[in-house]
């Protein structure tokens, strides 16, 4: 029997998930890998998640911190002046449902306080006062499996059992720590990481097995835009990588995603919809 549920709750948005929905990505960091920084403006951060809501995203993920292999960690205040005007000022002006990218519990707390609907943490609310902060939020929370943190997840990535049930019982275990907290599994989703701590080979058979995280019985998301993975198996540049992101979409919502975060907005809608087309007529 399949118990995810529906409807997520997003503050005051509802998030209708009988269906697969995309998730725009928003970086508001200076060195954010595929778009060089580019809309750390705050009119050029508001156009742009307009431009993606218009192109037909359910959600816009607004994150200030880069996780892409070797960044830096920052300061929580460094990471609010980011990300705070974006938040205020989609919700504001455009009533978008905005997710926040945080493993920061400041962060979490004034984003929610802004009229932020979703978190979206890489970290799975492992920092220190980040499971209290998140909770104390009523909104849901995407908990990713990583290994490593991104200064040094990629220097060596290795598991002692197959990648699919390493993440399956990491996220279970998160899961678990998130109701002992009382927060209740209706506000939980949950994400394998593709590249984070995963060699290529890795990330394929999770992708492969991805029907492994069904047991969870939670809302998938997955994300895998422009990430190394197709830069690697199809030797093409950040820039070249949309049509191998696009059948890594297709097939990922073949096996049960619900969220797929990405950065070409447009066609991945259009890959996201043909694809259920097809798997609609199976039910
Ligand atoms: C912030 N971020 C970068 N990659 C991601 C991924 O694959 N999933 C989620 N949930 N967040 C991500």
């Amino acid at each position: 029997m399949n118990l995810t549920p529906a409807t997520l709750i997003c503050g005051r948005h509802r998030l209708d998930l009988s269906y697969p929905r995309v998730m725009g990505i928003l970086n508001v960091t200076p060195d954010s890998f595929s778009d060089g920084g580019r809309h750390v403006a705050l009119e050029d951060a508001l156009r742009h998640g307009e431009r993606m809501l218009a192109e037909g995203a359910a959600i816009i993920d607004v994150g200030g911190e880069s996780t892409r292999p070797g960044a830096d960690e920052i300061s929580p205040q460094q990471e609010l002046d980011r990300v705070a005007p974006v938040v205020e000022a989609l919700v504001r002006e455009l009533d978008a449902l905005v997710s926040v990218d945080t493993s920061c519990p400041e962060v979490m707390r004034a984003s929610a306080a802004l009229g932020a609907g979703m978190i979206n943490d890489v970290r799975s609310l492992e920092r220190e006062g980040a499971l209290a902060a998140a909770t104390s939020t009523g909104l849901p929370v995407c908990l990713m499996h990583r290994q490593g943190e991104p200064r040094d997840m990629q220097q060596a990535p290795r598991y002692d059992v197959p990648i699919e049930e390493a993440v399956a019982d990491y996220l279970a275990e998160r899961v678990a720590a998130c109701k002992a907290a009382g927060l209740r599994s209706e506000r939980l989703l949950v994400d394998p990481g593709f590249g984070f701590g995963k060699t290529v080979e890795h990330n394929l058979r999770l992708l492969n097995r991805l029907e492994r995280l069904a047991a969870l019985e939670l809302p998938l998301m997955v994300g895998m835009s422009r990430k190394s993975m197709i830069g690697k198996v199809l030797e093409r540049p950040v820039e070249e990588r949309l049509p191998g992101g696009l059948a890594l979409t297709a097939l990922a919502v073949e096996r049960g995603a619900r969220i797929v975060r990405v950065h070409d907005v447009a066609p991945s809608v259009d890959a996201v919809n043909m694809t259920w087309a097809v798997l609609k007529e199976g039910c």
